[in-house]
């Protein structure tokens, strides 16, 4: 049973049920984790479309071979056919490819576009990779770059929302249902800044300017990681978002732009009383 709810989760792309933190890995889950931006639940869609348009074509292809193999062996068809051309059978394998391949075209570059052309952005972010850690720099909100690193395992609090190789000390903080614009650079070598319920992953490459963009539409605390092979401590330059409301996101940018460190105890003290309503509600 577990075996086939795995399966199942593979094929639809949902990640499978009781994921209780939807944005980190959990254990025991499969399948992709839960889109919270737009353009992820289109690449969510895009990919059970594929996915679908994949099952049929392996089902008929094994169809086919077990019945060429059961009615044509030489038991049951002992003088074969000296047939080698057939223009219509010929037409028919040339052109039902072609359709498939525009059935997935269509989608696949509305898709394209949707990631790639910036709706009019709200907020703008700079993130500049490192060995080994992140810098991020909301310039519009007068909070100069600071560094994300990751929480040492030893100094990690499980109680206080902390996963091992993926919490920061300084997270970044976003407002829900903002478009943000990103822009990512890297200051010695290629790194990529990934984060998986957004639908993004984009190399941060020096001297050039890579710009994306997300609007997530659910608050809550995701992680991401260096997608990019960046040498020795690659594993250990994760990515830490909280999706925030509006007004709490505008309190942290006016605290942070004075005191990050005061920045983020103020997200820490928001997160956990978020924890304690949501533990208070089971
Ligand atoms: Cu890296």
């Amino acid at each position: 049973m577990r075996f086939l709810t795995a399966l199942l989760a593979i094929w639809t792309g949902l990640a499978a049920a009781s994921a209780a933190q939807a944005g980190s890995p959990t254990p025991d889950a499969i399948g992709i984790r839960e889109a919270v931006t737009p353009v992820m639940e289109s690449v969510v869609d895009f990919h059970t479309l594929v996915m679908s348009i994949i099952s049929a074509i392996v089902i008929l292809v094994m169809a086919l071979l077990l019945y060429v193999m059961i009615r044509y062996n030489h038991r049951n068809n002992p003088t074969p056919s000296r047939n080698s051309h057939n223009t219509l059978i010929e037409i028919i394998w040339t052109a039902v490819p072609v359709l498939i391949l525009v059935v997935i075209a269509i989608p696949s570059f509305r898709l394209l576009y949707l990631q790639d052309v910036v709706p009019e952005a709200e907020l703008t972010i700079k993130a500049t990779g490192y060995q080994w850690y992140w810098g991020y720099e909301y310039a519009d909100m007068g909070i100069g770059e600071f560094y994300s690193n990751m929480i040492p395992d030893e100094e990690i609090d499980a109680a206080a929302g902390q996963y091992r190789l993926l919490s920061t000390d300084y997270p970044l903080v976003v407002p829900i249902d903002t478009n943000v614009r990103l822009n990512v650079t890297a200051a010695d070598v290629i790194h990529s800044w990934a984060m998986p319920n957004f639908g993004v992953k984009i190399d941060a490459i020096p001297g050039r300017l890579n710009e994306t963009w997300f609007r997530a539409e659910q608050p809550g605390v995701y992680f991401g990681q260096c997608s990019e092979l960046c040498g020795l401590r690659h594993a250990y330059m994760p990515i830490e978002i909280h999706v925030v409301p509006q007004d709490v996101f505008d309190s942290w940018a006016a605290t942070a732009a004075e005191d990050i460190d005061a920045g983020r105890t103020m997200i820490a003290e928001y997160q956990s009383g978020v924890r304690e309503t949501r533990l208070a509600s089971r």
